[in-house]
């Protein structure tokens, strides 16, 4: 899917158009330094591409640009919660339709924010007055900032992910460094585990990594390259790949798509809603990642 070569509906500046994919507006930066595309549904990062580099992010060709389901691939916002604990799955945010409300560019790339705020809807979900705006820098490397402000007269609590599916050229052929040794293994009922800090893949994997390093390496000999992740506000970093087996009970990932993604997700984990991180009510708080290739 290439979407740099739909037609732009607006020019809002030099670098950066809009465009209509099915039912969704997408936002695309085509700047000398890197092309980025987010979709409005969702405030959901499509594709990175640095200058002169491979794809960095990944996006399921079965992705359904439909405007009701959640897009699969990408940099999902999971937020206000992460994983199953309520529903919807991973929070409303990748499911409602965000705002754009500035951009700026300059020699160095492209800023774009995004905004969402309680709706009747999302109250009707999670009964709390919230503003979130994503801050989406794009150039050399790519920077996405979750930032949260509580607007209740009462504390809440939340948890929450930047769900990042990284493009690779075959899960067999990359190494994974820095993850740290310590791991809630979601596919052994949450055991928490110690494993080695170097990983190759070979089959379905979906854990919570509770002491990763400030900076998580994915080699992939196939592209000749590494993609650099940093995170910040996270607790954990999440890695998960389907394999075989979950990618063919998925309705929007091809049989073969988990061996060309990897998710490594800047994650502030908690075990239910009840032990999320609280945010006092004017307070705020930010979840980013940076991903950089090499
Ligand atoms: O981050 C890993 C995870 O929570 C997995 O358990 C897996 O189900 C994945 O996210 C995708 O979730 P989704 O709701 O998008 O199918």
């Amino acid at each position: 899917m290439d979407l740099y070569q739909l037609p732009a509906v607006t020019a809002l500046s030099d670098c950066v158009t809009t465009t209509q994919k099915d039912n969704l507006k997408i936002v695309r930066v085509m700047h000398p330094k890197a092309k980025c595309a987010v979709s409005l549904f969702g405030g959901h990062v499509l594709s990175f591409i640095p200058q002169g580099k491979p794809e960095a992010i990944w996006m399921s060709d079965e992705a359904k640009f439909d405007g009701k389901t959640a897009l699969r691939g990408g940099i999902p916002v999971c937020w206000p919660w992460f994983a199953r604990m309520a529903n919807p799955a991973h929070g409303f945010c990748r499911t409602s339709e965000w705002e754009l409300v500035e951009h700026r560019e300059n020699e160095t790339g492209v800023m774009l924010r995004l905004a969402l705020t309680t709706t009747e809807q999302t109250f009707k979900i999670w009964p709390h007055h919230f503003e979130l705006f994503l801050d989406i820098e794009v150039g050399d490397e790519l920077k996405v900032s979750l930032k949260m402000h509580n607007l209740d007269e009462q504390a809440w609590k939340f948890s929450g992910a930047l769900h990042t599916y990284l493009n690779v050229s075959d899960i067999h052929n990359t190494e994974t460094i820095g993850m740290g040794d310590e791991y809630i293994d979601s596919l052994n009922s949450g055991a928490l585990t110690q494993g080695g800090d170097v990983l190759t893949l070979s089959d379905t994997i979906d854990r919570v990594y509770t002491k990763p390093s400030d900076c998580i390496t994915l080699l992939d000999k196939g592209f000749e390259r590494q993609l650099n992740v940093k995170n910040h506000g996270a607790n954990s970093a999440v890695l998960w790949n389907p394999w075989a087996q979950g990618a063919q009970a998925m309705g929007d990932m091809p049989d073969d798509g988990y061996k060309g993604m990897l998710c490594i997700e800047a994650c502030q984990w908690a075990p239910d809603l009840e032990s999320g991180t609280e945010i006092v009510p004017g307070g705020t708080y930010t979840l980013s990642t940076t991903i950089s290739a090499g």
